[in-house]
């Protein structure tokens, strides 16, 4: 058996997500995976979509509300890369046949109207540097089985990134209350769950900068254009063929998206 090292665990998680094929953790085989080590499997494995023609159009966090940490069983944010390829125009099917085990989440969006580079970003100051705020879906897609992972798993696998949804109305910050504004989330007609942002670190713009300031530290700055999902507000739920779910907003809107 091949040592593991940063390009083997590259090869392996691209490979799982080309053949639509789920495994085990990575970290069973590579227990020295830690977190430091996990980024830059995550930033190689960007590398290398970007060498194949994708590019990067901002970041996501993960693990920023408790539904999402108690569910996952870890209790860290982290962050990812997001790419063109993983943009699923409103109003597009999931496409199942192109996935492993999808499941949706929704989410609140920024899109950057300026620069922002931590460390030392506030909310305050991140929420300054937002051009305007939308209602989103993730769609996740982990490459390892049963979505069962450690930390440095899924952060190596670029914290499960498949696809992404962001709704076409747009706010400015100041037109909304962003840790009072509610989200319910509907499978076929059914709410299934309810958050608020204040769901996500206790605003989604502690989020936005506990990202600023954690890519940071890896010397990389947030540009202004960039999308940036702030993490999964509710649980996330399975997308079956025919199924649609459903997220309604206070004041951002409504959005859905049904499995193909
Ligand atoms: O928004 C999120 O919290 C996504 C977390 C990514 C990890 C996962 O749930 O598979
Ligand atoms: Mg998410």
């Amino acid at each position: 058996m091949t040592e593991w090292s940063i390009d083997r665990a590259v090869t392996e998680l691209l490979d799982r997500e080309t053949a639509r094929r789920d495994g085990g953790r990575i970290t069973t085989e590579w227990p020295e995976l830690d977190l430091a080590t996990a980024y830059e499997v995550q930033d190689a494995l960007v590398r290398r979509k970007v060498g194949a023609g994708e590019n990067v159009v901002g970041v996501k966090l993960g693990l920023t509300s408790r539904a999402k940490q108690e569910r996952m069983g870890i209790d860290s944010p982290l962050t990812a890369w997001l790419t063109d390829a993983m943009v699923l125009p409103a109003g597009e099917p999931v496409p199942l046949g192109e996935l492993i085990h999808p499941r949706v989440e929704p989410e609140i969006v920024f899109v950057l109207g300026e620069r922002l580079r931590g460390p030392g970003v506030t909310a305050a100051t991140a929420l300054a540097a937002v051009r305007s705020v939308h209602a989103g879906f993730e769609v996740i897609d982990s490459r390892y089985r049963d979505f069962s992972f450690a930390l440095p798993d899924v952060v190596a696998d670029n914290a499960s990134s498949a696809r992404f949804v962001v709704g076409a109305k747009g706010l400015a910050p100041s037109a909304l209350d962003l840790g009072l504004e509610a989200c319910l989330l509907g499978v076929d007609g059914k709410v299934v769950a309810s958050a608020t942002g204040a769901a996500v670190q206790g605003h989604p713009a502690e989020a936005l900068a506990l990202a600023a300031n954690a890519l940071g530290r890896r010397g990389v700055a947030l540009e202004p254009g960039w999308i940036v999902l702030t993490g999964g507000l509710t649980d996330a739920v399975f997308v079956e063929r025919g199924q649609e779910v459903t997220a309604d907003f206070t004041s951002l809107g409504s959005l859905s998206v049904t499995g193909r």
